[in-house]
């Protein structure tokens, strides 16, 4: 199982602990094509690679990916890119929302028929959501 791990990025980098915890659970289910999501030395300035290497070696992992798994907490326009191409593509797309930021998740999100939406407060909770997705 090839997995696309989506997170913020330019858009900050508060949850980077949370994506590295994600990841690690994802990891039990297959190869986590994007595993610097969740590196704390990746700033939001991001990669020393142009902005065209990123976004054309994105774009062929997001095709070679067997599922989108997208941390969607923390707004983010290439988050949000990259679950609206996945979707045309028609992929698998399983989103996570934590309703404990205060944030208002965007409309487009929450309601978009092409993805599964899971709310979850601790870790625990995403566990067994994975566990439940890769089944
Ligand atoms: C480059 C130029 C400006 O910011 C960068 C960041 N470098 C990136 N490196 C790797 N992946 C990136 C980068 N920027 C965006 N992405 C992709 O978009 C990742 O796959 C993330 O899932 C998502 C993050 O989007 P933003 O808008 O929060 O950066």
């Amino acid at each position: 199982m090839r997995i696309y791990f989506s997170g913020s990025i330019s858009g900050g980098r508060g949850d980077v602990d949370l994506y590295a915890q994600i990841i690690a659970l994802l990891k039990r289910h297959g190869t986590v094509l994007t595993e610097h999501i969740g590196q704390a030395n990746l700033s939001a300035m991001g990669e020393n690679n142009s902005s065209d290497f990123i976004y054309q070696r994105d774009l062929a992992w997001l095709k070679e990916a067997d599922v989108i798994i997208a941390e969607v907490t923390t707004p983010s326009l290439g988050v949000g890119y990259e679950i609206g191409i996945c979707e045309q593509w028609g992929k698998r797309i399983h989103c996570l929302f934590r309703p404990a930021s205060g944030r208002r998740l965007s409309a487009m999100i929450e309601s978009c028929p092409g993805l599964t939406l899971e709310k979850y407060e601790t870790i625990e909770e995403v566990e067994q959501i994975i566990n439940r997705w890769f089944r």
